[in-house]
């Protein structure tokens, strides 16, 4: 069996789903949901843990019960009690539990009186009229709820960049050890950092004779095989993310790589300039008449039509192929040159480790500096802090930072931005503090006009630093908030204010365009990760990939001073 993570933590989610449905109680309701959040957080395969003979019930929020659940999971490919449970509810109904508007109960209600068991029969029950008739239920919430299922079948086509990089690390192991492969990469969106992927395009190039093919149908996270062929085979996962697997001859590697890393626009342009010089492009190679002068790597390719080699992450034709010609293209930022992180949680609030612990695995990864950004008492489900609790913790840091060497801990909070646009705490602590993260929790459904004035009214508050996760958006699950972009980010410069890149993956807040737009207005970003657990540190990777897609250099992200330097920056005006 090879289970991936993000199929365990896909289990417990369904499972805490229906037990909301049934009426459980919600404290069980939320551990299960709470371990989909670590297992799908966690670096390493539970698999290889379980394997390493690793105690599961180490891990924070997973207790034995749940350690000797993941056992099973991982053994079976399947939870017993999910599926007593799941023959016990009708239909589809975890599923629409998920549709915002449409807790539990509502659903239980819907499938009582109409029958909905799934998102099908809601949308024709909607588009009937019939849901408006429902106690509870307007116009209004048709409207919402509709527009939330077209949102739904689309998202649930894509996979999320992070879970895809799971499943690519997993095959590729399956797939570097086959005798006669000699070179494995995944090119496509994922190559190019996308936020989410429609499909994996697996490359390989191997001798004559491997039985790389064979090897490729027989992953067993592969649910069915779409096709297979001495060239290219396609498989469709449990999981529901499909891949193509091509072979290619090594002389025709790099062209293969351009080909199939695309985009598709990107190619096109690329192409059309091969085409002017009376040279033929494909994916095995450049030729003149009949005869390949390039195709082993892809700067070879890049060079046949006079340009210097581009970075996956830019190729969108978004104005890269003529960066290029000109000699302009941006000097990429890289995860080597971030110097700290900017926004992380401990114990204290809705972390799971101490300020210590976050301390120690910040140094582990290189970092000089690392912001502990807990939430502010608004924040009550995570326990937010007050003005008591935020100088009691200042106070520790100032003695952690006397005894531990090798990295600073620097004083901050996520302070939350009121609905009036007041910052939740009052300045005589923020004043205390090496920063702030502000950040916007509650009342997204505020018109543009409003939701940017609230928050350019936080900004006029000297001790505003950095807007957190400026959009507040849940790829494939929540839509961002009304802002008016342009507009907060003229504000920000004008005040001295900076922006986050929230790496989180499902956050990815501010997206490859706005960092872009950031960078055109010259307004600097920090890229954090809002790490609540020591190894989401890690999750730097993704805000990095989404900067390089918006174009940013070192120059342009704040975390990438040392901290003297950055204290500089941070002082308003
Ligand atoms: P995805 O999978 O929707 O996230 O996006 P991609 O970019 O991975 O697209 P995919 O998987 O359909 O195709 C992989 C690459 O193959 C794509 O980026 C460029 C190349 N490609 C696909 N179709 C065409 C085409 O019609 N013309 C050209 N020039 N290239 C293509
Ligand atoms: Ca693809
Ligand atoms: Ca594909
Ligand atoms: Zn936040």
């Amino acid at each position: 069996m090879s289970v991936l993570n993000a199929e365990i933590a896909g289990i417990f989610n369904r499972y805490a789903a229906l037990l909301e449905i049934e009426g459980a109680n919600s404290f069980r309701i939320r551990a299960y949901r709470n371990a989909a959040r670590t297992v799908q957080d966690l670096p390493q395969s539970l698999e290889s843990m379980l394997k390493e003979g690793e105690d599961l019930s180490e891990l924070p929020t997973i207790g034995k019960d749940l350690a000797a659940k993941i056992k099973e999971i991982v053994e079976t490919g399947q939870l017993s009690d999910l599926q007593k449970l799941e023959q016990k509810t009708p239909g589809d109904l975890a599923k629409l539990t998920a549709l915002p508007g449409l807790g539990p109960k509502r659903v239980k209600a819907l499938y009582d009186v109409l029958k909905i068991a799934n998102l099908a029969d809601l949308q024709t029950a909607i588009e009937a009229g019939k849901l408006r008739e429902l106690p509870g239920f307007g116009s209004k919430t048709e409207e919402k709820i509709l527009k939330e299922i077209k949102r739904h079948l689309q998202a649930e086509k894509r996979t999320n960049l992070h879970a895809a990089e799971q499943v690519a690390e997993s095959l590729l192991r399956h797939l570097k050890g086959v005798v006669g492969v000699k070179a494995v990469v995944v090119a496509g969106s994922y190559r190019r950092r996308r936020e989410t992927v429609g499909d994996l395009d697996i490359l390989v190039t191997c001798t004559k004779g491997s039985n790389v093919m064979d090897r490729f149908i027989g992953y067993d996270a592969v649910e069915e095989v779409i096709s297979k062929g001495k060239t290219r085979s396609t498989v469709l996962l449990r999981l529901g993310l499909q891949i193509d697997l091509r072979v290619v001859p090594q002389v025709s590697y790099g062209a293969a790589l351009h080909y199939f890393t695309g985009s598709k626009a990107h190619n096109i342009a690329v192409r059309r300039i091969a085409v002017k010089r009376g040279l033929k492009l494909n994916e095995y190679g450049i030729f003149k008449r009949e005869k390949r002068v390039a195709g082993r790597t892809e700067e070879e390719v890049f060079a046949q039509v006079d340009l210097p080699y581009i970075e996956p992450e830019l190729r969108e034709n978004r104005g890269e192929i003529e960066a290029a010609r000109k000699g302009a293209l941006p000097r990429l930022i890289s995860l080597a040159d971030i110097r700290g992180d900017l926004h992380s949680h401990t114990k204290a609030t809705d972390g799971k480790y101490t300020i210590r612990k976050m301390a120690e695995a910040a140094r582990e990864r290189g970092y000089e500096y690392l912001a502990i950004t807990d939430h502010t008492k608004h924040v009550t489900v995570a326990h937010g802090l007050d003005a008591k609790r935020l100088a009691k913790q200042i106070e520790d840091i100032d003695r952690l930072n006397k005894k531990l060497e090798g990295i600073m801990i620097l004083k901050s909070a996520e302070v939350d931005i009121l609905e009036d646009g007041s910052l939740d705490l009052p300045n005589e602590i923020l004043k205390e503090l090496d920063l702030t993260v502000c950040s916007v929790h509650y009342k997204f459904d505020l018109a543009a006009q409003k939701q940017t004035a609230r928050i350019i009214r936080a900004m006029d508050n000297p001790y505003f630093n950095i807007l957190g996760h400026p959009t507040g958006r849940l790829i494939g699950q929540r839509d961002p908030y009304a802002i008016n972009m342009r507009r907060l980010m003229m504000a920000a410069l004008e005040r001295g204010c900076y922006f986050e890149v929230n790496a989180q993956p499902e956050r990815l807040d501010l997206t490859d365009i706005h960092c872009r737009m950031a960078k055109e207005m010259g307004l600097r970003v920090a890229i954090s990760t809002d790490a609540h657990t020591t190894a989401t540190l890690d999750y730097m990777r993704f805000g990095v990939g989404q900067a390089r897609r918006g174009w940013l250099e070192p120059e342009d992200v704040l975390n990438t001073r040392s901290w003297k330097n950055l204290k500089k920056l941070l002082k308003r005006r």
